[in-house]
């Protein structure tokens, strides 16, 4: 009898430990195609090569499973763990999302002066998500055309946009339209917009070069792409599983200097692709940053009284 409980328990014992192993399930907001997704497809690749008995993540896909804009909220309420994705897709949950496009520290900064447990704080109370690691920074948005302009006036020209560009635009009179950026081909294709808004890299990913003649320097904010997770799932995870989870979204966070020189190489490929930069003069140029960042403040301010003075301290240089 007794011999047969330990056959038994013997026998179980393999079961016990893959009743440990945790699996989470994953969304992009960004098209599959995207850069992005490849080189966080390659990371979930090494947290399950790495994560076997522990963690596993199993990449259910992009915009067609959920689409962009909805993403923020199947990881609110649960209906998938994790999202990557960035705050201007999910202002439907938060406004306070949006707000890390204005960041002039960079992440690692954010981790030591308290803003890594300020936004925690903000995206558990508001948003029931746990932030887990900013994976794209160190990038500026640019405004993109098809038609010439001279002076920072868009008057008359209807422009692609997110939340990160409506009001900034809008201050210049354009005509505005929110798209996911899997609409934006066609939209440039059928001539219903003039231009868009979109960082200095991640063009080439959805062959929006075929389709544009001008890109608006100098740059402005800072093009934050992060992962969210349930807040739920996030507490109900095992020690060892969250400790593994939070110790390899870390280690992508800290890769995020290779975008310094992957957007250099990308303006270059503009360049070559036959892109032109339409450029003011210099003082022109400084009002046009000033006054991007005037305006994406103020409206931080105005859509969370709360936290956006908050944010501000720990965000901004
Ligand atoms: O233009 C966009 O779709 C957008 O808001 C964004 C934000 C961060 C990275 C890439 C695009």
């Amino acid at each position: 009898m007794k011999r047969a409980v330990c056959i038994a328990l013997a026998a179980a014992a393999p079961l016990l430990a893959q009743a440990q192993e945790t699996t989470l399930r994953v969304v992009s907001a960004f098209p599959e195609n995207q850069f992005y997704v490849k080189r966080t497809i390659e990371w979930i690749d090494k947290i399950n090569r790495e994560g076997k008995g522990v963690l596993q993540i199993n990449f259910i896909g992009g915009p067609k499973a959920i689409p962009t804009f909805e993403v923020g909220k199947a990881v609110q309420s649960g209906v998938v763990d994790i999202g990557f994705t960035t705050g201007a897709f999910y202002t439907n949950v938060m406004p306070e999302a949006d707000i890390l496009k204005l960041s002039e520290t960079s992440a690692a900064e954010q981790r030591k002066n308290g803003g890594y447990e300020l936004i925690n704080k903000i995206w558990a109370e508001k948003a029931n998500m746990r932030y887990l690691a900013k994976v794209v920074e160190f990038t500026p948005f640019h405004l993109y055309l098809n038609r010439k302009i001279d002076k920072p006036d868009l008057t008359g020209l209807k422009i692609r946009i997110t939340p990160v560009y409506r009001e900034f635009f809008q201050s210049m009179n354009a005509s505005v339209m929110t798209t996911a950026p899997g609409e934006v081909y066609t939209a440039l294709e059928r001539g219903v917009i003039d231009g868009y808004g979109w960082p200095i890299h991640a063009l080439f990913d959805l062959n929006w070069q075929e389709k544009t003649k001008y890109r608006v320097d100098p740059g402005f904010y800072n093009a934050e792409v992060g992962l969210i997770m349930n807040l739920d799932k996030y507490k109900s995870l095992p020690a060892k599983a969250r400790e593994y989870l939070e110790r390899q979204a870390l280690a992508y966070e800290r890769q995020n200097d290779f975008w310094k020189s992957y957007n250099q190489n990308e303006a270059k490929r503009q360049a070559e692709a036959g892109i032109q930069t339409i450029t003011f003069d210099a003082a022109t140029s400084k009002a046009y940053v000033e006054k991007a960042n005037e305006v994406g403040w103020a409206n931080a301010i105005k859509a969370s009284p709360q936290y956006g003075p908050q944010l501000r301290k720990v965000l901004a240089k």
